[in-house]
């Protein structure tokens, strides 16, 4: 099992409760698909992903974003429990919507660069650690029901 130092809880949960849902989670998932241009390719139902302005621009992925981050948060308050926390998606991301779970990382990467950049100073090399770390054990649980 994951080991949590005080700090490590501490250090995610106070960026999870100042994070603005509304702007954070659009702007991860924007950059991602902006940044990797393929992860495109799971949301043809989204409309139009025809350039950057219009990929920011889009309410559906707007509105993923948040799913997402309202998704981290429910691992926030589990972070003893990740892998049963994120069982059902896991299944969900490899059978039905069938995402290559490499996006997951690509994803967290976006949304560090996001909070680092809100963070400013205060993003210290312990925080990022925390942070990190944090998100590569939800992208590990995310991983787990694929073969
Ligand atoms: Zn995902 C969906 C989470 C990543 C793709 N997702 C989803 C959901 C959730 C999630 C919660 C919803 C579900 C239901 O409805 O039930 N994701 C998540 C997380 C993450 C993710 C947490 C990380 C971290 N995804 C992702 C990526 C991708 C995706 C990276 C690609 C690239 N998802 C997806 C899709 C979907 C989802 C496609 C479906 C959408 C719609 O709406 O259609």
């Amino acid at each position: 099992m994951v080991q949590w130092t005080d700090f490590e809880r501490a250090t995610i949960q106070d960026i999870f409760s100042k994070m603005d849902y509304e702007t954070v989670g659009p702007a991860a998932l924007s950059s991602c698909l902006v940044v990797y241009p393929w992860t495109q390719r799971y949301f043809g139902n989204f409309g139009n992903l025809y350039n950057a302005a219009a990929i920011m621009g889009n309410p559906l992925v707007a509105k993923h974003g948040k799913t997402i981050l309202y998704s981290l948060e429910r691992g926030v308050k589990n972070m003893d429990n990740l892998k049963d926390t994120y069982a059902e998606l896991s299944v969900l991301h490899s059978e039905k919507l069938r995402v290559d779970p490499d996006n997951f990382k690509l994803l967290s990467d976006c949304l560090t660069i996001v909070v680092a950049a809100q963070m400013g100073k205060t993003f210290t090399g312990e925080v990022q650690a925390a942070l990190q770390k944090f998100l590569a054990v939800v992208v590990s649980a995310l991983g787990r029901q694929y073969h």
